[in-house]
């Protein structure tokens, strides 16, 4: 089956670097619909099969792919019709040949000669075109398609934990299409109409397995659908989210195609293209389908609409999806000839993460909160869900944290009585269905990578590992994160190596110094992928050793914050305030005192229990003094003092007193201390009295709520609310 007919490397880097050429100079144009010119032919079952398959034992009328080795005259004489209207680059006929589409087919051990074959026929007529029109050289995309199976969607109501695919099974079948497609000599690979991203994501990994065997790469193509006017795709993403999930790859593109029609694309496509560091394209259907089925959008008023998406400075590539015809594709030839294409812009040198949306985390972001509490390890009650298996209710812990205003979730399984790798995999499964959840970046924390890697095999964002580190040495460390990198997350690295955790300042700073090197310089981890863990230990421990722990930390934190300035510094609050296990107030005093002192030193991420987090100003003279005393170590006799004084400050949140006095102050005080607070307990009658006092309703908004969001402001800016 390998008769490999691929080009040598050399060859492919001439036609890289043409491709290359022309899109510093103009905009190319992609070819249109291969289904609905197939229909013409009004090929029947006998059609379809050809000799070959006339006792094949299912239906196979439809499978349009098969044709590239039952009418391969047919594939090509349409492809021909589109390199006659002017398509530069040309796709295969392999949209659905993958083993786990052509399943339905009974022809899954079709796929790769499906695919090699597709992409033979595209180079033949492709290179026809070449010779016809030198000056104008034609291209072909191997086709990838997203399956029929959605990896992030339970296809069972009643069980949103179960998938009827998995990543792996994906990355094997796409893997076998790209071979077949590589080995017919495609110029560039095209992963399209990806309706759920964590598809998308097992296509790309698979294709850089394949390169990695290879030795070369050819340019490669994402491009993603938004399934409706709600702006997202399928599984859920918007489309900042997607271009987070897939552009830790160097992409030739990165666009949008099919589902809506080129109109409705266009708002879409401008938000890819305003974050996207690579080219944009965008191939839509001629229209949505109308009530028949068909599409409606003629080659003009299609034509008019891409020429806005260049004009609008959108698109680098264009074509047309479901509909289109060689009539769209001349009218979109015409109507982008001699404007300029889009212009790349500088990678963008912040972090970017997801789950269904973006988040940004930029040098003046305020500090990033990850929830702590799905962890069985660290919440007694999520680990008792876990092991009855309660998801339902192990969920509800997740979403109290994002509710709580938690930006990512820390997710850890490593409990020696779990299946950690299966759990880990369940409740990633469950929470993706979960949009108020979903929505949020994930954080895969285990000691074990191959609880690391189911995680990673059930996010369609990005998402960051926790961790890695130089514990087992070099080697290890090199292996796991250039796996990191090819699940396209972020990492957090521990100070830790071969001779245990860094405890001193030196040794946290030397060991993350290490581990940044080899990622950059080795491994090639953008900076601003890397977050290092300096190591929070609990301190007031009774060991005196322990007591300059947390000034460790903080002075690690500033001297990275310096050294590497791209990059973020996490930690583990809670793990600080151990000592005072069962005085929830004083740990969490603790805690924002810590958190005060650390983001001052650079620290712009952390574990922490969200919604426990106090204001730094909060908290009590007298309490705070004792507090800022073990935290920065500064006498002796700070923890019998502190010790001595939590047993007033006993109990947890409920045995705290509700203080009220600040019911007693005017009205836009009382609105500013509840916004600050988040209490809502008087909100509608305080936003009442201050309406009734006001000249007009805005009033209320521009003043009292302002000012309480300033507020707000200040004190996140100053780094005592988190
Ligand atoms: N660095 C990195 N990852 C980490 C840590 C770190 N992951 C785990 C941990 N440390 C951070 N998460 C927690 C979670 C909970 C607690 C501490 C750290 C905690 N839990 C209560 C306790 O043990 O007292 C549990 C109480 C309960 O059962 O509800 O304190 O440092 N990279």
């Amino acid at each position: 089956m390998n008769d490999r007919t691929s080009p040598a490397p050399v060859e492919i880097a001439d036609r890289t670097q043409m491709l290359e050429e022309i899109l510093a100079r103009r905009v190319m144009v992609l070819d249109g619909a291969m289904g609905t010119m197939i229909q013409a032919y009004g090929l029947d079952e006998e059609g379809y099969r050809g000799e070959r398959f006339a006792d094949h034992p299912c239906p196979v009328k439809g499978n349009n792919d098969l044709l590239s080795i039952t009418q391969p005259q047919i594939v090509e004489e349409i492809q021909s019709k589109y390199l006659e209207a002017g398509s530069d680059i040309i796709e295969t006929n392999s949209f659905t040949a993958t083993g786990v589409s052509l399943v339905d087919y009974q022809m899954e051990d079709l796929a790769y000669e499906i695919n090699l074959e597709s992409a033979r026929i595209a180079r033949r007529a492709a290179d026809d075109y070449t010779r016809k029109t030198p000056d104008k050289p034609r291209f072909v995309a191997g086709s990838m398609g997203p399956t029929n199976r959605t990896a992030s969607i339970s296809p069972d109501v009643n069980d949103p934990g179960f998938r009827n695919i998995s990543f792996k099974e994906l990355a094997i079948s796409y893997g076998e299409a790209a071979r077949g497609l590589l080995d017919g000599s495609v110029d560039i690979l095209i992963v399209e109409t990806i309706f759920d991203t964590l598809n998308g994501k097992a296509a790309l990994f698979a294709i850089e397995e394949e390169f990695e065997k290879r030795g070369g790469r050819v340019p490669l193509m994402v491009s993603g659908t938004i399934t409706d006017l709600s702006g997202r795709t399928l599984s859920g993403q918007t489309p900042e989210a997607f271009y987070a999930s897939v552009s830790h790859l160097p992409l030739l593109t990165v666009g949008l195609n099919c589902a809506l029609g080129s109109r409705e694309m266009t708002q879409f496509l401008s938000e890819l293209s305003k974050i996207s560091r690579f080219r944009v394209s965008c191939h839509p259907n001629a229209g949505l389908p109308n009530e028949f089925g068909g599409y409606d959008e003629t080659p003009e008023f299609m034509a008019e609409q891409v020429r806005g998406y260049v004009e609008d400075g959108y698109a680098n590539i264009v074509g047309a999806c479901c509909g289109s015809t060689p009539d769209h594709i001349r009218a979109i030839v015409e109507a982008v000839d001699g404007l300029p294409p889009r212009e790349t812009h500088e990678p963008r040198p912040f972090t970017i993460l997801s789950g269904l949306e973006l988040v940004e985390i930029r040098p003046d972001s305020n500090f990033i909160n990850i929830g702590e509490r799905t962890n069985v390890t660290g919440s007694a009650k999520f680990r008792k869900l876990i092991e009855a298996e309660d998801y339902e209710q192990a969920v509800s812990i997740a979403r109290q944290q994002v509710r709580d205003g938690a930006q990512i979730i820390d997710v850890n399984m490593d409990e020696g009585m779990l299946d950690s790798e299966a759990v880990m995999r369940r409740f990633l499964n469950y929470i993706a269905t979960e949009p108020d959840i979903a929505r949020v970046p994930i954080m895969i924390d285990s000691s074990k990578f191959s609880v690391i890697e189911a995680g990673l095999q059930c996010a369609q964002g990005k998402c960051i590992v926790n961790s890695i580190s130089l514990k087992e040495g070099e080697d290890a460390f090199i292996e796991y994160a250039r796996k990191v990198r090819r699940y396209g997350a972020a990492v957090v690295v521990m100070a830790f190596d071969e001779e245990g955790q860094a405890d001193t300042v030196e040794r946290k700073v030397d060991i993350c110094d290490k581990s940044y090197r080899i990622l950059v310089d080795r491994v090639g981890f953008p900076p601003q992928d890397i977050i290092f863990d300096p190591n929070i230990f609990a301190i007031a421990t009774g060991i005196e050793e322990h007591n300059n722990y947390a000034v460790n930390f903080i002075e690690a934190c500033r001297e990275l914050r310096t050294r590497f300035p791209a990059s973020h510094v996490s930690g583990g609050v809670s793990n600080v305030s151990f000592s005072f296990r069962g005085n929830d107030a004083i740990r969490e005093a603790i805690h924002s005192v810590f958190l005060y002192h650390a983001i001052q030193a650079g620290m712009d991420m952390g574990i922490v229990n969200a919604g426990q987090l106090t204001v730094y100003e909060d908290i009590p003279g007298d309490l705070r003094e004792a507090v800022e005393d073990i935290v920065l170590n500064r006498r002796p006799d700070a923890t019998e003092r502190l010790l001595a004084m939590a047993s007033s400050v006993k109990g947890g949140r409920k045995a705290r007193v509700i203080d009220d006095s600040w019911r007693k102050a005017p009205v836009n005080e009382r609105l500013s201390h509840a916004l600050v607070h988040g209490i809502t307990d008087h909100i509608d009658a305080d936003v009442e009295e201050a309406r009734l006092a006001a000249d007009r309703p805005i009033d209320v908004i521009e003043g009292p709520l302002m000012d309480g969001m300033n507020v707000v402001g200040d004190l996140f800016g100053s780094g005592k609310m988190f």
